[in-house]
């Protein structure tokens, strides 16, 4: 549901989402993942978003997005730009660089984290992207929370002229309260940048922009010593400190439901840099400190070693607290002390099943002449990437090696091929061709290396939901232009009456001394236009 203001049941996502349109966005640029993909998706459905022509856009990747946000900002416009956070590794570039431009129009970057990695290869945490940038973080707690503070971090921008990180987790992104929105803002409309240097990384200006980047650190800290974010409430006891980082105070409330009080001082901290004043002031106050983040423990490693008189610290770094994987109620009981409540009962009705593809999936029919191809060649591998198509790792294909980051399968199996593995053939889904594997293809091409490519093209982005792929309808031009020779280019129909002539096209092409690539094309099971 979308509105103009007043209170409706949102997810963090669609709340930062709301906060947006009603800062007054021009435009929103993302690549889907989870759990950020929510975020655009609202946006693109949203009707003030239609009404007000806000440009919403599933970029090629998250490198795309954060450039197309910064150059939307360049032209006066305020910018949303949304990512998972292995997303922020492949914007890295633009990312630490746009903090030496700065901004022109607010640009919020939403970086979701994804700790216990439910869908993810890693479990990276990108608070310390902004610090490594020199920026500001924002890490709410609350959907209510997710809302105020976007719309003051595109404030925050404009005021700062720089970019800001809002960090948020799973669990957060995922689940739904009640927000109460604000009167909406009429779309900002900034004058061009006044100073023709400012986007003009050469060394003699980016060296004058980082020493303005260096100097607003103090600016920075000021505010964070005085946000209002980071609060320091109550506790009689004087035994330990709590420091509880965004979502982490949910849970330490958790477990005081009953009185809604905790007996120990606790500063929560949910803007950054850290409140380094606020954290030395609990610390002379208390004898220990018991330190709740959510990811990896940033902010104890800070402090580790540091407090005056060797105070103990404890956190994930000393086995108080899990060092990998989600913070959980139970877990934040037990560390403090406070024992941990019997399980609840697993419930019967839904058995743990491992993931699958859909019955009928065009993946399982490829996946079906690969792994017989595959039979006939055991020295050779197979090299995956990041998709529906991954499944194809368990039971009953086992038929691929790895899947590593988006694009990784062509360009490990190009230095496979280098280092004399044959046949080397690589994976990839449409949406993750065009998100990264174009270029290793690229490479493929400059040394005609001894290759294939089997492209699995669902025409869709199927694993996050089926938003559109920007391969649909050009991808075979793609391919062309990036120089693979035609007669080495085939299109195949991944369907079981088909499956002896296509396995008849894998052996050609696998015997071909060179590059080739096979689009093996069948549309998404899921994406099929329904009634
Ligand atoms: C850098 C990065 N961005 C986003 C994701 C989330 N993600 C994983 S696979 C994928 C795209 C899958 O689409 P496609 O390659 O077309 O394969 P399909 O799922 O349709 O089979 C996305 C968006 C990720 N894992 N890493
Ligand atoms: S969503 Fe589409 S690509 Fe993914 S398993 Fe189902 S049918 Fe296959």
């Amino acid at each position: 549901m979308h509105g103009i203001s007043g209170r409706r049941l949102l997810l963090t996502d669609e709340a930062i989402a709301q906060a947006a349109l009603d800062a007054g966005i021009g435009g929103a640029y993302a690549y889907p993942g989870t759990p950020s993909t929510e975020i655009l998706e609202y946006i693109q459905q949203a009707p003030e978003a239609r009404e007000r022509g806000v440009h919403r856009l599933w970029s090629v990747n998250e490198k795309t997005a954060l450039e197309e946000g910064l150059g939307h900002s360049y032209a006066g416009r305020r910018a949303l730009v949304a990512m998972k956070h292995v997303g922020l590794n492949v914007a890295a570039d633009p990312f630490v660089n746009a903090a030496i431009t700065g901004v022109n129009g607010g640009l919020v970057l939403v970086v979701a984290d994804d700790p216990s990695m439910h869908s993810s290869q890693n479990e990276q945490d990108s608070r310390f992207y902004a610090g490594f940038a020199g920026i500001p973080l924002l890490e709410p707690a609350t959907q209510q929370e997710a809302y105020e503070m976007t719309r003051a971090a595109f404030d925050w921008s404009e005021q700062w002229k720089i970019p800001i990180l809002i960090r948020i987790v799973t669990r957060l992104a995922h689940s739904r309260a009640d927000v109460v929105t604000t009167p909406p803002i009429e779309p900002v409309r900034l004058e061009l940048p006044q100073d023709p240097r400012q986007f003009v990384l050469l060394p003699a200006n980016a060296r004058r922009n980082y020493e303005r980047l260096l100097d607003q650190q103090a600016v920075f800290q000021a505010h964070s010593e005085a946000s209002p974010y980071n609060v320091r409430t109550g506790g009689r006891r004087r035994d330990r400190g709590v420091i509880a980082a965004g979502i982490a105070y949910n849970y330490l409330m958790e477990a005081f439901t009953d009185t809604g009080e905790c007996p120990w001082p606790v500063l929560a901290i949910r803007e950054y840099p850290l409140p380094a004043a606020a954290i030395a002031r609990l610390a002379a106050d208390v004898d220990s400190l018991l330190i709740l983040e959510e990811g990896a423990p940033l902010i104890e490693s800070r402090l580790r070693g540091l407090l005056p008189g060797g105070k103990p610290i404890h956190g994930r770094m000393d086995g108080t607290l899990p060092r990998s994987g989600e913070l959980t109620p139970d877990g934040v009981s037990a560390a403090l002390g406070l024992g941990r409540p019997k399980p609840a009962p697993v419930p019967t009705v839904v058995r743990p099943r491992p993931p699958m593809l859909c019955a009928g999936c065009p993946h399982a029919d490829t996946y079906r002449f690969l792994k017989e191809f595959m039979a006939d060649h055991p020295a050779g591998r197979v090299f995956a990437d990041i998709g529906c198509y991954t499944l194809g790792a368990l039971p009953p294909f086992e038929a691929i090696s790895s899947c590593v980051d988006m694009g990784a399968s062509i360009t490990m199996a190009k230095g496979a091929a280098d280092a004399g593995l044959t046949p080397a053939i690589a994976v990839i889904g449409d949406s993750t061709f065009t998100h990264s594997g174009l270029t290793g293809l690229l490479d493929a091409v400059m040394e005609n290396t001894s290759m294939t490519v089997l492209i699995l093209d669902n025409e869709t982005t199927g694993m996050t939901g089926c938003q559109t792929s920007p391969a649909t309808g050009r991808l075979e031009r793609i391919i062309a232009g990036l120089g693979v020779d035609a007669a080495h280019l085939r299109v195949v129909i991944p369907l079981s009456k088909n499956h002896d002539k296509n396995l008849q096209v894998l052996r050609e092409e696998a015997a071909y001394p060179g590059i080739s690539v096979i689009i093996s094309r069948r549309v998404c099971l899921q994406a099929v236009p329904k009634g």
